[in-house]
């Protein structure tokens, strides 16, 4: 069972917990020139904690907006507003002042600390959302920086004694439909996930370095590259900017164990691997899409390594189905994760039959709890977690994605699953990147559209666009073919690493108006 104290504080669990038990000198946080070892990583939140409460005049339960591309400060300042029984409300470094000014409104924001590099937007947010009172400045020279403050500030604090069941952070969605929505979590949330799906599937050990590229204000950054070496006393080394390239470097310089990133990153890194020595690497995880089995394979075949897929939501904070690094089937996400159960349901929420598709729906130690949203019912039916994702539980348990509900394509009476396209499109060489959509037809509903990003010197011609059909159709049912196929430079992602899906409808759209007129 998992047994946390009702008085809990997770700042004091991941960070002092290491300085009391001797171990303070271990490194915690790399980047780029910085090496904080836990002793000073415990003495940066100390100061920042005595910052917000005696110059800012933060009181428990207050929410704080955190402003930062992934840097060893963001860090520091996410762990002092915990321990000082603050919420976090961390933003993806790419938001605009009008996405801002909503998070600030909807969560009651009066106080941001935020990188001085980021400070366009958020001048223009404080300017817009007048309740934002405050702005205090890190990677600051000035005299009422952060950096500035926290000098003056003694190196001690006792932490706030939260409740277990006090909530610490509030996530945001996405949100490409509608408004984004706000996800709120607690702090022993904080440690379940790293007590149920890293140390029982990961299980890392303290002398791991983990890197990636998710941002620390996407829950798959926050548990991959801060939570879950911290719960074991391993290091976490930040890169600000996280392409192809740096992730490679970054490996390299930091001599990294564990990576956290997700499947484009993965096939991005496959294009570039000659150039760099990743050989210390161990673990890699990938979530946020689906894993497509030919990647899975050609990362194993490049480097001995075998990915590790693992479904998770910003509902339920982290990963809840994953795969064993012992028992993968490429190409399914895996089997739900200890202390989770999952299952798939039907229109009535009952439990399909297996090896039927249906909706998945989870519950767990974490689970949905809105901000203030009538969506929460749409979530959370009957007590389980209702996500979104068409899946199929196959006879052995094994949980298989098949598209996002919303996703699903239905052409002349069949459904169809964009993501298994785009699986089998993948396996053919000429292919780097894929994506499927259903777009509207008279005569079928709808029809299987690829939009196709080419690798290497291959041209996009119409024996191509035939030769990929083809290949479809060996691989899969031949009605799942792609009707249309057309090549472009670049998908649209978003800043966690998601196909946009809709933009590629919007595209499909405007096209065939244009064509029209
Ligand atoms: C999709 C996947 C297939 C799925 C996330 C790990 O992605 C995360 O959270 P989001 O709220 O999105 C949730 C949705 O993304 N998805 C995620 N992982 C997979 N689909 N296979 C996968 N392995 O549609 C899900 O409903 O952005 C991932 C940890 C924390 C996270 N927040």
């Amino acid at each position: 069972k998992l047994g946390y104290p009702d008085v809990l504080n997770v700042a004091s669990e991941l960070v002092d917990r290491h300085v009391e038990e001797g171990v303070g000198h271990r490194t915690a946080v790399l980047a780029p020139g910085v090496e904080w070892s836990y002793e000073a990583l415990a003495e940066k939140v100390n100061r920042i904690a005595n910052v917000l409460v005696k110059d800012l005049g933060l009181v428990a339960g207050n929410r704080v907006l955190l402003r930062s591309a992934n840097t060893p400060m963001m860090v520091a300042a996410y762990f002092a507003v915990l321990k000082a029984g603050g919420v976090v409300v961390a933003t993806m470094p790419l938001l605009r002042a009008k996405e801002l000014g909503f998070i600030v409104n909807k969560a009651e924001i009066d106080l941001a600390l935020c990188d001085s590099r980021l400070a366009d937007e958020m001048e223009k947010t404080a300017k817009a959302a007048p309740r934002l009172k405050r702005v205090v400045w890190f990677e600051s020279e000035a005299e009422d920086g952060l950096e500035a403050l926290m000098d003056k500030a003694s190196d001690r604090f006792d932490a706030c004694p939260t409740a277990s069941d006090d909530v610490c952070l509030i996530a945001f969605t996405s949100g490409t439909t509608g408004e984004p929505k706000g996800t709120m979590h607690f702090h022993r949330d904080m440690l379940a996930i790293c007590d149920c799906y890293s140390n029982q599937i990961l299980r890392p050990k303290a002398s791991d370095v983990f890197i990636g590229s998710p941002p620390l204000a996407f829950t798959f950054g926050l548990g991959g590259l801060v939570l879950f070496p911290f719960r074991v006393g391993a290091g976490t080394a930040l890169l600000e900017k996280a392409g192809p390239d740096e992730l490679l470097a970054g490996i390299e310089r930091f001599k990294a164990t564990v990576c956290f990133t997700a499947p484009t990153a993965y096939r991005a890194m496959l294009a570039k691997l000659g150039e760099a020595d990743i050989s210390s690497l161990r673990k890699c995880v990938s979530a946020g899409e689906a894993l497509p089995a030919a990647t899975w394979a050609d990362w194993h075949d490049r480097t001995g390594l075998s990915i590790m897929d693992g479904i998770g939501a910003t509902e339920m904070l982290h990963i809840f189905i994953a795969a064993r690094e012992e028992d993968i089937h490429p190409g399914a996400t895996g089997t739900p994760v200890p202390y989770y159960e999952a299952r798939v349901i039907d229109e009535y929420g009952n439990e399909a039959p297996r090896g039927q598709p249906g909706r998945l729906a989870v519950r767990g130690p974490t689970g949905c709890r809105y901000l203030a949203d009538p969506r929460q019912a749409d979530y959370v039916q009957d007590g389980w977690n209702v996500t979104g994702d068409t899946y199929v539980c196959d006879r052995n348990g094994y949980f298989w994605f098949k598209a996002r509900s919303d996703d699903m394509i239905v052409s002349a009476g069949y459904n169809i699953a964009g993501p298994e396209i785009e699986a089998a499109l993948l396996t053919y060489p000429s292919v780097a990147e894929c994506a499927v959509i259903g777009v509207p037809d008279a005569e079928r509903g709808q029809v299987v559209k690829a939009y196709v990003v080419l690798a290497g010197e291959a041209r996009g011609d119409a024996g191509l666009v035939r030769t990929l059909q083809e290949h479809v159709k060996a691989e899969l049912a031949p009605y799942k073919y792609p009707r249309q196929v057309e090549f472009i430079d670049k998908l649209p992602k978003t800043e966690t690493g998601k196909l946009q899906r809709f933009r590629l409808r919007e595209m499909a759209a405007s096209a065939s108006v244009a064509q029209a007129s």
